[in-house]
């Protein structure tokens, strides 16, 4: 295993103008042939062909029709190369595969019996050699030959140009995409599934022909992803003014699936979970991912696709920006700005949950990362979700309709490249003039940046100056950091709850956007007329951890009043943190466990505003999770914070169970199951509700469950029934397990389900968890399975994981190391369980690193999941 270096990027000597690839696919021995033309780079001066190869069985290599003998190339490793080729260069290449062997699903594989491929971001090299590199473009001509019968359907990228029979059973389909692209977005389907389809006009008037393909059973739950699709193409026309350049777009669902889905030119292919749908079978949690990743896949047609990365250090180029396409899509799909205020809560809580503690832990890494060893490590939410907030902080600072012109420019200069984030921040820059050297930060340093705020209130002057410090621990190879330019958006409550009107430069009506640009900065505000509260933070305007002394009535007034519901629910959150840390700590030393009337009327009062959106009561009412907890103690006790957590559920359900009756009542959703996000919110707050009445358990809460249980019309209900019945520990939780199951076998995405529910159970232990392995219908193969129960348990269940004989541990280690034999993708996830091990008490560090060293010693480790431990242990 080797590092490699950002700063060492050299273009590729070699450039690809067009392939042609033959398939006859067969599972035990497919045969790719493949003919590139190649031509000189002018602007390399190096003299030599490279290209990428794994796990390929080399038949025949001709270059401008010559057979090339062993002098001609040399094979390092996954590299071939051709030394002092001419300037134009035809090459043929000759492989055979296995997809049947392949259980890395990466690379052309075999699911269920069918053919699908996965070439990002390193497949490609898996089905032949090529210039496996995403700064080489090439127009692909793809011809897929297979048995009839058995793979009635052929597909590949862009459009459809000939088909028809072969001999022996066989027949063909020939597909050309229009458009220049990285070997990453390569796609082929050879399968039995069936479609939906639909003609859809778009705004130039073109008809496009979209298509959801899926299993014979499944096309009873196509809707809402091909109704996502439709909404997809309008949105990105009308906010960005981006059109399908395809006639053809198809999307493609496949039960094994290392990721969410894949954004291959014309042929998105998609986990079942991202696509699959119907009120049986769903959660409104399940439709919003659908929306989601339906969106987000299109999205990259432009931003990703037409615009790719010069080098996969850039990942967050693509990705970063379209992340915050699709959560601007989910935000417009649900319309209200309460709703809009939802989503942000919800992106609020995953980087809380998710990317601050990798910012903090050995993973830690730039939005565009120096270095890498495998880089399939970097798919994370730092790349993801932390790039998705830099590119929102860029729309803050510029406008929106700023930001719309930055968009506009970025195509202009660079529609069909492969390109960087500079030039992505020097688009959005020039199109504005603004100077934006210093964001660069953002890219560059890792890190979660702490900033201080003091405010001071002078009510002679009736001026009001916020001084802020900002600061960023020190990540791996990083001791040291360097100001960000952080945008602060802040508001001022005065004593009557009201927003007063900001005399300060740049303020707009009653929010200003600072500008943190150096360490240590006051900004002051003229006119103000009392002593007022402030709501700093804004919208999240920047993904860094605010630090300020606010007292228990600030908050309280912040959660009465603030009218930006991101920071309200903020405010609620603080005052559940306090509680919860101080109640883990009560714990710990066997100190009496309270809870103050204070913090109960505050929620009480949230809870029964019939004023506020049911989705806002719902998450202003739910409680910082366990993992956002332990990242706020120096030293965490899982089974404490566990504890307490569950004492403060017991005692809202108990002291609030009348309004939460109510509330349940008054939130029922009668009639015919809906996904939108009213109904979804009020689903959402009544579900609430139950699990606050089941954690206090009585025989009630209990009864309402099971009958909500026996009665629910629609997933999310029945759902929420059983994890009712089974945090209460009730004695029909089990024959509701039983009756779910027998109900649901046939599905496999709610068996994934029935799973993580028992995994994620408090009363779950390891040795639980291993019985359940024994299930006939449990296998480490499948990803989503794997994960639904395992990752489920390692992640969500810390009181039990964590145990303090070091058996979850223990566990832990097994399953790495039997799942990296598979599949390292989805191994190097699960060994990404112990990243924080070293915040732990001593006793429970020896036992992770034990474990830790026990994957390190295994055999053959793949990079994947030796980079991972190997930065975990250093
Ligand atoms: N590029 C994919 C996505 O994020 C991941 N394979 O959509
Ligand atoms: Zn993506």
């Amino acid at each position: 295993s080797q590092t490699i270096y950002r700063n060492d990027y050299t273009p590729p000597a070699y450039l690809v103008d067009t392939v042609e690839l033959g398939f006859d696919l067969d599972p035990a021995r497919t045969i790719v042939a493949s003919r590139l033309t190649m031509r000189r780079n002018p602007d390399s001066e190096r003299a030599e062909i490279e290209l990428y190869g794994e796990n390929l069985e080399l038949v025949a290599l001709r270059m401008n029709g010559k057979p090339l003998g062993k002098r001609d190339y040399r094979i390092d490793g996954n590299l071939l190369r051709i030394a002092n080729p001419p300037q134009d260069v035809t090459l043929e290449i000759e492989t055979i595969t296995a997809p049947e062997k392949n259980t890395t699903l990466n690379g052309l594989y075999v699911s269920n019996g069918s053919f699908f491929t996965q070439c990002e971001a390193e497949g490609f090299r898996n089905i032949t050699y090529f210039p496996d590199r995403p700064d080489v473009m090439a127009k692909f001509t793809v011809m897929l030959r297979a048995d009839k019968q058995k793979y009635p359907v052929l597909l590949s990228n862009g459009n459809l140009i000939e088909e028809g029979e072969l001999d022996d059973g066989r027949h063909f389909a020939k597909w050309e995409d229009p458009f220049k692209k990285p070997s990453y977005l390569f796609a082929l389907v050879a399968a039995q599934l069936v479609c939906q389809e639909e003609t859809f006009r778009l705004k130039d008037g073109r008809d496009a022909l979209l298509q959801v393909w899926v299993e014979e059973g499944n096309l009873d739950k196509t809707d809402y992803a091909m109704q996502s699709l439709k909404n997809s193409i309008r949105w990105d026309e009308e906010r960005f003014g981006l059109e399908l350049d395809l006639d053809r777009f198809m999307i493609v669902a496949v039960g094994d699936f290392n990721m969410g889905a894949m954004e291959n030119k014309g042929l998105n292919i998609f986990n079942t979970k991202f696509v699959l749908a119907n009120p049986r079978v769903a959660t409104d949690v399940d439709y919003a991912g659908i929306e989601a990743v339906v969106g987000h896949e299109y999205f990259h047609n432009w931003t990703g696709n037409r615009v790719t990365c010069r080098d996969w250090f850039q990942l967050s180029l693509k990705e970063g920006l379209t992340v915050f396409r699709d959560q601007e899509f989910s935000a417009d799909m649900i319309g209200t700005a309460s709703g809009r205020a939802v989503t942000r809560i919800e992106q609020v809580r995953t980087l809380r949950q998710a990317q601050f503690p990798e910012d903090a832990g050995p993973m830690a890494h730039p939005v565009r990362p120096d270095s890498f060893v495998e880089i399939n490590n970097f798919y994370t939410v730092t790349v993801y979700e932390k790039g998705a907030e830099v590119v929102r902080m860029l729309q803050t600072l510029v406008g929106r309709d700023g930001f719309r012109k930055g968009m506009d420019l970025y195509f202009e200069r660079h529609d069909g490249q492969a390109v960087t984030c500079d030039d992505f921040r020097n688009a959005m820059a020039d199109a504005n003039q603004r100077d934006l050297i210093l964001f660069e930060r953002w890219y560059s340093q890792a890190g979660t940046p702490i900033v201080k705020a003091r405010t001071q209130y002078d009510a002679d002057a009736k001026t009001y100056s916020i001084t802020f410090t900002q600061s960023c621990p020190a990540t791996p190879g990083q001791p040291k950091k360097l100001p960000f330019h952080i945008p602060i958006a802040v508001g001022l409550l005065g004593a009557d709850g009201r927003d007063m009107p900001l005399g300060q430069d740049g303020a707009n009506g009653s929010t200003a956007v600072l500008e943190l640009t150096e360490e240590t900065q006051t900004f002051n505000f003229t006119g103000v007329g009392e002593q007022p509260t402030p709501s700093i933070l804004r919208d999240f305007s920047a993904p860094v951890v605010l630090e300020y002394d606010y007292t228990d009535l600030e908050l309280l007034h912040l959660f009465s009043h603030d009218s930006d519901p991101v920071n309200r629910w903020e405010a609620g959150q603080r005052l559940a943190m306090q509680r919860l840390l101080r109640l883990t700590s009560a714990v710990a030393s066997g100190g009496k466990l309270e809870l103050d009337a204070t913090f109960i009327d505050a929620m009480r009062k949230i809870l029964t505003d019939d004023g506020l959106d049911p989705s806002f009561r719902e998450q202003a009412l739910l409680l910082p999770s366990e993992t956002m907890m332990a990242e706020q103690m120096s030293v965490v006790n899982p089974q404490a914070i566990n504890a307490a957590r569950q004492f403060v559920r017991a005692t809202i359900g108990t002291t609030l169970r009348t309004e939460l009756m109510q509330q349940y009542l008054a939130n029922m959703t009668p009639g015919e199951y809906s996904p939108d996000a009213l109904s979804a919110g009020r689903r959402g707050l009544k579900n609430l509700a139950l699990s606050y009445l089941a954690a206090a358990p009585d025989a009630d809460a209990i009864e309402l469950a099971q009958a909500q249980f026996d009665n629910a019309g629609n997933m999310t209900d029945r759902v929420a029934a059983l994890i009712g019945l089974i945090h209460a520990g009730a004695d029909s939780a089990a024959p509701a397990l039983q009756a779910f199951y027998a109900d649901f076998e046939k599905e496999a995405l709610v068996v994934d389900k029935w799973f993580a529910m028992q995994a994620a159970a408090p009363a779950t232990t390891v040795k639980a968890v291993r019985e359940l392995m024994k299930h006939r219908a449990f296998t480490l193969k499948n990803p989503n399975r794997a994960r639904s129960l395992i990752f489920s348990f390692c992640g969500a269940n810390p009181a039990q994981f964590h145990a303090p004989d070091g058996s979850g541990y223990a566990f832990w280690a097994e399953q790495v190391i039997a799942l990296d034999a598979l599949n390292p993708q989805v191994a190097s996830r699960l060994a990404r369980s112990l990243d924080r091990w070293r915040r732990y008490a001593p006793a429970l560090q020896g036992q992770m690193k034990k474990a830790l060293q026990k994957v390190a010693g295994g055999k053959k480790l793949s990079n994947d999941v030796r980079e991972v431990i190997s930065k975990a242990l250093a």
